[in-house]
Formats: C-alpha cells, structure tokens, sequence
C-alpha cells in the first residue's frame, strides 16, 4: 500500500479530518461502512489532496503503507468495538489502530490491553475542537504506547492546531487510557468555563440590569485582558445576535433547558470514584440537569425570595468589575479541580501524565482554548510537581487580589436571589483549602458515635473510640 494513513468512519469528524490530512501532502485510505459516504468525500473534495477510496475493510487494509496507520472515527461504543473486530483479524505485528471517537477512558483501557495481545498497538486519542477543529487544526490527546507515537506523532502534528508560539497541539498524553481520560477531564472543565461564564451574563443580567448587547459588550471588553478565550469570545457572539424571526435578542428566544452528551457527567463520576473534588464541574452538569427540569421549575415558580433589584449605572459598572473578578477566581479553582483530576488519575493508572504538556495541548484547537493555558503551562514548567495549582506564586496573588470582589459577587447573588453555584462552589472550595480547622473533625465524631467508626486525634498516634453508650472513656482500637 501508499497511503501513509488510513480513515474509517467518513462522517462529519472523520471526513474531516481525512481531508486535513491529505491538506497536509498525506496520501490517505478512506474507507466506510456505507459506500456512498466515501465516494461523497472523493467527489466533492478529490481535489484537495491524495485519497484512496475503498470499498471493503480488506482493500482498505491492502491501501495502507507499513506499519498500518488506521484511523477509527465511528459513533462511540460498540460501534468502534464493531469495526475493531473488523479489522484486528486482517492486521500484522506493529500495525496501530487509533480510536478518535469520544471513547470512554476505561473502554479504551480494555481495547488496548485485548489488541496489545494480538500485537496491535491501539491509541485512544482525545480529539477536540468538534467539525472546524478536525478540519483545520484540532487539539489531540493521544494514549497508547510511547512507542506507537514515534510513528503517529509526525503525522498528527501535521494536522494539530498551532500554538501561538507555533508548537503543534499534540503530544504523546501517557500509556493506554491516558489521552481520553484527559479528553474527558478537558470536556469537564469546558463545562465548567460554560457555567461560570453562564453566572456572569446572568448576574450582569439581574443584578446589573444589561441588556444582552450591552453584556455582549462587557465580554467582547474582557476577551482583550486575561479571560482571552474562545468561549468568551463565542459568548459576546451568541449575545449580540438578533433573533430573526421575532427581532428580539436571540437569548431571549432560546428554551432556557440545556443538553449534555454525557463527557461532564463522566468526568463527575470518575472524580468520586477517585475520591477528587470537582466541585465546580458538578455544578456545572448540575445545574444543566435542573434547567431540564421544567415541570419542577414550574411548580416552584412562586416559592418566596428577592427580586432583584437593578444597580443604577455607576454601580452597575462597579459590579461588572466585581464579576470579572469572581469569574477569573473562580475559573483558577476550576482548572486546579481539573489538574487535580488528571494528577489522581496519573496516579491512579500510573500513567506519568506531564500537567504542564496538558496545558499546552489545549492552548489552541479545543473549546477551552484561552491565554490563560500558557500560563498553566509555566506553572507546571517551574514546578513540575506543584501539588495544586493554587500553590502557585502568581495565582496565588491573583485570587487572594480577587478575593474581595468574588466574596461580594457571591453574597450579592444570594441576597438578590440569582443563583450562581459555580461561583460559590468555587469560593467554599477556596476557603475550605484556606481552613486552618473544618468541621471534618465533627463528622467524625457523629460518625464515631453512631457506627463506632473510631477517630484519629490531633495530638497523638493511633486509632481511638469513644464509648458513647457507656461512661465515655476512650479506648484504643488500633
Ligand atoms: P457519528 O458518531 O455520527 O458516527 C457515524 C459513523 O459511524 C458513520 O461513519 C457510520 O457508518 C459509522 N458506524 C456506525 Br454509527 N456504526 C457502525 C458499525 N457498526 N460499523 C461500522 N461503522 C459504523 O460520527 P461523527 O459525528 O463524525 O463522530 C465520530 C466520533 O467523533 C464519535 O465518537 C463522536 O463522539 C466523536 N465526535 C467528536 C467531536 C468533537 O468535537 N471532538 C464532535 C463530534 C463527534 P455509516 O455511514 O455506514 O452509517
């Protein structure tokens, strides 16, 4: 065969990204299980560079230069479980097979330990940045063995986004499960980003009384400082559009009730199996599941509380400050919940996940791309093991100088009656990291008394019980 790389899967992402390769002088194997959507791609976009349509899984095999290069863009599940089984019986010894599906981290574990016995090398890799991003450049998290990305990596850096500083958004993520872990972590945190932004228009909305131009406005402001990023920029758009149809902000107009595919939920689910906290993260899918709640939004309409009463405009303004602020503070916790997430995971797995490179592949491509990563990434250059993002110097003066303005964001949306969970949830996670003593050690104790769970004390070694049914003494029970 020629084809240095091979796409299966010829739906929006893998034609996609079968064209951004071939865009980038890669003669490529294109196969589907429905013929038509392979000849489609050849005629409409032939041009564009070297493919070799395919009509069967054995003439796509045949296609491919050695060691084969195959590329699986299939809906998630067990249809990349179909086409593995496809394919695996016609591979030799060395030959790669690389997931590019929204895979579950522990099914791609599974695919790679079942094909690595067969000889294959299998890569989950994370790719984000959706239709636009596997056209022109995503952002790619790939797993798998180091050695199968010697022979991928060249080939992936072609088609990756580019970093301001021209570093392609790619780079070998860690064995086996590594890259969709990170892929679903980095979908978790957009989540994250998508609620405290969602906060901010909201309380500008209420409290501040802005329209959603002037809001628009206010984000297109904060898109020039250091909440540069995609999704601000994406927002002062969605603000600032007309809905046709009624001449009214298209906001307006939107059913407030919001979707999810599952990659948020999954990141929550994981961060309590590995005892991490997330809290911002699972407000954020959270707060998406109530807004789906219609019929109990309803039903609790009348419940009693504040309406908000609007600042006038100077204060308005000194309020639009104070939210920058507490979107900022808040968004440093989410990332440290998220780096936190993939340090314990690293761990977990024992997959030696470098933070920093992490940072570094989101900084162009993906949703959560922002200014904001390069800084991430300094981070974790000067201290490799930095415990927690918080722990580090310029964050650190950052938050404790937001602080104030955070504090009275987060009190004013409860005193008005504007919920924003994520903001708050980010403070208590703050202050409780700040807490010199929590309550921790009253839980204890209730959990002492009821279930004899037993207690360690602060002033000495060992495991004690008190005897609460009895005369209260305490007794050792190492
Ligand atoms: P879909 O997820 O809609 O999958 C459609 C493709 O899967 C078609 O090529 C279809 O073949 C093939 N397929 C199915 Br369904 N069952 C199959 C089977 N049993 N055997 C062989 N092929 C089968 O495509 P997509 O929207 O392009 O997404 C591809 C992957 O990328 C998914 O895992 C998705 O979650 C992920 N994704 C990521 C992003 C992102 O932003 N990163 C965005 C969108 C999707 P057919 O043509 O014969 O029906």
């Amino acid at each position: 065969g020629t084809a240095q790389i091979g796409v299966t899967g010829l739906a929006v992402m893998g034609r996609n990204l079968a064209r951004n390769f071939a865009r980038n002088g890669l003669t490529v194997a294109l196969h589907n299980r429905t013929q038509a959507r392979t000849d489609a791609l050849v005629e409409e976009f032939g041009e564009e560079g070297a493919f070799v349509p395919t009509g069967s899984a054995e003439e796509f095999v045949a296609a491919l230069e050695r060691p084969r290069r195959l590329v699986v863009m299939v809906k998630a599940g067990e249809p990349t479980d179909a086409v593995i089984e496809e394919f695996a019986p016609l591979l030799e010894d060395g030959d790669v097979i690389i997931d590019g599906g929204n895979a579950h981290f522990e099914d791609t574990r599974r695919r790679e330990r079942e094909l690595r016995e067969r000889g294959i090398h299998f890569v989950g890799a994370g790719i984000s940045g959706g239709e636009e991003g596997a056209l022109n450049g995503p952002s790619i998290m790939p797993g798998g063995s180091a050695e199968s990305y010697e022979s991928l990596g060249p080939l992936l850096e072609r088609i990756a986004a580019k970093a301001p500083d021209g570093t392609p958004c790619v780079s070998h993520v860690g064995p086996d499960g590594a890259g969709h872990f990170v892929k679903m972590v980095h979908n978790g945190i957009e989540y994250a980003d998508m609620q405290l932004i969602g906060e901010a228009y909201h309380l500008l909305r209420s409290v501040a009384g802005y329209s959603p131009a002037k809001i628009a406005e206010t984000f297109r402001g904060w898109n020039e400082g250091r909440l540069d990023s995609y999704l601000i920029e994406i927002t002062a758009q969605v603000l600032a559009h007309t809905d046709a149809a009624t001449g009214e902000p298209f906001v307006d107009v939107v059913a407030d009730q919001a979707e999810q595919k599952g990659t948020g939920r999954w990141t929550v689910q994981i961060a309590l199996d590995l005892g991490v906290p997330v809290s911002g993260i699972a407000e954020a899918v959270f707060a998406r599941s109530l807004s789906g709640h219609a019929g109990l939004r309803e039903a609790s309409r009348s419940l009693p509380g504040p309406t908000a009463q609007p600042l006038d405009e100077a204060e308005a303004a000194r309020f639009a400050d104070r939210v920058e602020q507490a979107l900022y503070a808040s968004k440093i916790v989410s990332y440290t919940q998220g780096f936190h997430m993939i340090r314990a995971g690293s761990e977990a797995y024992d997959w030696d996940v470098d933070l920093g490179a992490v940072a570094s592949l989101w900084r162009a491509g993906c949703i959560i791309r922002a200014a904001f990563l390069d800084r991430i990434r300094a981070a974790y250059d000067a201290q490799p093991g930095l415990p927690s993002l918080l722990g580090d110097k310029e964050f650190a003066a950052e938050i404790g100088a937001a602080q104030d303005d955070w504090r009275e964001v987060v009190a004013t949306s409860a005193r008005q009656g504007v919920p924003a969970p994520g903001f708050a949830a980010a403070l208590s996670y703050y202050d409780a990291l700040r807490a010199d003593r929590l309550p921790a050690a009253l839980t204890q104790g209730q959990r002492d008394y009821f279930g004899a769970h037993t207690y360690r004390r602060t002033d000495r070694d060992g495991v004690f019980h008190t005897l609460w049914g009895g005369d209260r003494s305490e007794v050792s029970a190492d």
